[in-house]
């Protein structure tokens, strides 16, 4: 008994440091998520109860001898143990949740996000009430203490748009905008993921959230805004770029115009994973993605270009990660 309990908690214990607070319904740092921990919390509790209360029940029956209890009195006890107090229960529980499903109330001058899922990465774009838009991947930042509206979509197939700390996923559907309302409390970073089957790299679909203090959020969109490193253009990174047809499907702004097929990368220097918050964002593992993304994400929608050398494609690298 002692040694399975030993082995039970060990295994547990190993199970529990998998765990991470940057993906975690069970370490909110938004408003929704911390609903949704206590709504859990409670219900785990309720559940615990009421089974134990079961288990103790069936004991009570296993052990009283037979012939105590009439064929009416056993009727009765079923009509109100399995159809009456569960009913109560169930209806309580349903008028107890109900509110927490009312969506936050968004005004007009809140900041859009709109992000569409694509296999297998986010094209993100940053919609201020009064200014013009901002183009990014990969990573969305979101200000705390404001409410922020997704606006979420797909290019391609369903995907589920999830950042389990801070609120309940949404699919993202080709063709149909929904919105998703929510309000950062804690600055950080943390991680989001695809919750819907996409495809083949459906599970190397992440991406990264920082959540900022507003101040910090608002000068860092306006940053966003200029065209990072225009000085640069002349180096051989950038002359590779342009040469290898990298601008036909990726968007540089001031460079190349907007991304159609790939991630913008505008800013590109300034995120810390990449291909959609798999790889850490080094210049090797930048050059080793150029020249064969599938080794990464197998059924990767970007070719790979095996004809550059190594020198090249580290070139490449610097070129990208200088736009920042
Ligand atoms: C046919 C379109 C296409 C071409 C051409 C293309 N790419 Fe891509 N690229 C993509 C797609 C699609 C992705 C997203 C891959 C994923 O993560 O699923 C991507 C991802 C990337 C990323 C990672 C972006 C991020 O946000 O992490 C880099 C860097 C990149 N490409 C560089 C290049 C370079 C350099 C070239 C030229 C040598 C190039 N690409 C040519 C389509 C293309
Ligand atoms: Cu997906």
């Amino acid at each position: 008994m002692r040694g399975k309990s030993i082995a039970i908690s060990a295994v547990t214990s190993g199970l529990l440091t998998g765990c991470n607070r940057h993906q975690s319904t069970l370490a909110p740092f938004g408003a929704d998520a911390t609903d949704i921990r206590y709504l859990f919390l409670i219900m785990l509790v309720g559940a615990v109860v009421i089974a134990g209360a079961v288990a103790l029940l069936m004991r009570h029956a296993v052990r009283a001898p037979g012939g105590r209890l009439s064929h009416e009195g056993g009727m009765r006890l079923v009509l109100w143990l399995g159809g009456v107090i569960p009913t109560i229960i169930l209806l309580g529980l349903l008028a107890y949740s109900l509110p927490y499903m009312r969506p936050r109330p968004i005004a007009p001058a809140d900041l859009q996000i709109a992000v569409d899922g694509e296999q297998f990465w986010w094209r993100v774009r940053y919609l201020p009430a009064s200014a013009a838009p901002v183009d990014s991947a990969n990573e969305i930042r979101i200000p705390t203490g404001r409410n922020v509206a997704f606006r979420l979509s797909a290019g391609d197939v369903v995907h589920s748009f999830w950042i389990p700390g801070l609120a309940g996923k949404m699919d993202m559907i080709p063709g149909r905008t929904n919105t998703l309302v929510v309000r950062a409390e804690k600055p950080g970073r943390y991680r989001g993921q695809c919750a819907e089957f996409c495809g083949l790299a459906h599970a190397l679909m992440a991406f990264d959230v920082i959540a900022m203090p507003p101040a910090a959020f608002d000068a860092w969109l306006v940053g966003q805004r200029r065209p990072a490193m225009p000085a640069g253009n002349a180096s051989e990174g950038a002359r590779l770029f342009a040469n290898t047809g990298c601008g036909g499907c990726h968007g540089i702004a001031g460079v190349t115009p907007a991304s159609r097929i790939g991630p913008d990368l505008t800013h590109f220097g300034s995120r810390r994973t990449l291909a959609a918050g798999i790889l850490p964002m080094t210049e090797a593992n930048v050059a080793a993605f150029i020249r064969h993304p599938e080794k990464t994400k197998p059924g990767v929608r970007m070719p790979s270009f095996p004809q550059l050398s190594d020198a090249e494609a580290i070139a490449l690298a610097r070129y990208l990660q200088g736009l920042k």
